[in-house]
């Protein structure tokens, strides 16, 4: 089989792991080729740093878009995370349906925030744009907050039991258009996962794993880009979904054990070959 081709439109930040520097390994590791869409340039990226630096790719994003068209690229997937500014929203509308090859998939994370909060470089308008957004995909993957502000509810509205994220994930799918992987799902203190609607079947599940301390940056990248790298390998939602909770959970263990500070980003280098054996 010819070696899967994904466009990832995401951030890259320098240092602290996320975006492009989680996408681009992680799919590598999963026989995957990765064809990176930087949205912005950072030094760091906005959680637990100040003074970053922030160089905005709108309009470079657009002209290599312009040339990839040129060359008649298609990609099994198209896969999007962090953006820098409203209008990128709509040109990456805009590239699901020039470059999502026949078959082909188009993921959106909704990166807007976290713990109730709205990361620092985003606005209004860009959530308002992400909302639209998300309804040309064929798979979401929000949290808890980005589920809160997709539905303008109050973060504090957010269900907190196993059947409430199940609800909240089909509710998600507008419909049934879509499928859900909705992040930070529980069914009890000791364990942590997602709740899936599979639009495929029209079922509702939870992944879950045991609850490990710790918290670590980056976590929702590295949650995305596995269930991407997954699909593209053919697992259904719900196996695809299991192996991006596992993985994640092997990355915080590693990261808690090695008392990696949170804004470092979670240490999955040296998990990768758990990736590679599938
Ligand atoms: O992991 C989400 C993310 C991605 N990229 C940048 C960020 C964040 C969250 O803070 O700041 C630049």
């Amino acid at each position: 089989m010819p070696t899967p081709k994904v466009i990832a439109i995401h951030d890259l930040s320098g240092f602290g792991r996320c975006s492009l520097t989680v996408a681009i390994p992680v799919l590598s590791a999963m026989g995957v080729q990765c064809c990176p869409l930087p949205t912005a340039w950072l030094s760091t990226h906005t959680g637990g740093f100040t003074g970053y630096t922030f160089l905005d790719m709108t309009e470079e994003m657009a002209r290599a878009a312009d040339h990839w068209a040129s060359l008649g690229l298609r990609f099994e997937a198209v896969y999007s995370g962090f953006m820098g500014s409203e209008a990128q929203m709509a040109l990456v509308s805009r590239m699901i349906g020039q470059f999502r090859a026949p078959g082909g998939i188009a993921v959106v994370d909704p990166v807007m925030g976290d713990h109730g909060v709205r990361y620092a470089t985003y606005t209004d308008g860009m959530c308002r744009a992400m909302g639209k957004l998300c309804e040309k995909a064929d798979v979401i993957t929000p949290n808890l907050t980005e589920a809160a502000f997709l539905l303008d509810r109050p973060y504090e509205a957010m269900p907190q039991d196993p059947e409430g994220f199940q609800a909240l994930a089909r509710e998600l799918s507008g419909g049934g258009r879509r499928s859900v992987v909705l992040t930070g799902a529980y069914s009890c203190p000791e364990d942590i996962g997602a709740a899936c609607f599979d639009r495929e079947t029209g079922r509702t599940e939870l992944l879950l794993t045991g609850r490990v301390p710790g918290e670590y940056h980056g976590t929702g990248d590295v949650f995305a880009s596995v269930l991407t790298g997954a699909l593209v390998q053919g697992d259904g939602l719900a196996r695809a979904a299991q192996r991006a909770v596992d993985f994640v959970a092997a990355c915080a263990e590693r990261s808690h054990q090695e008392g990696i500070p949170r804004r470092e980003g979670v240490d999955f280098e040296p998990l990768l070959g758990l990736l590679t054996r599938g």
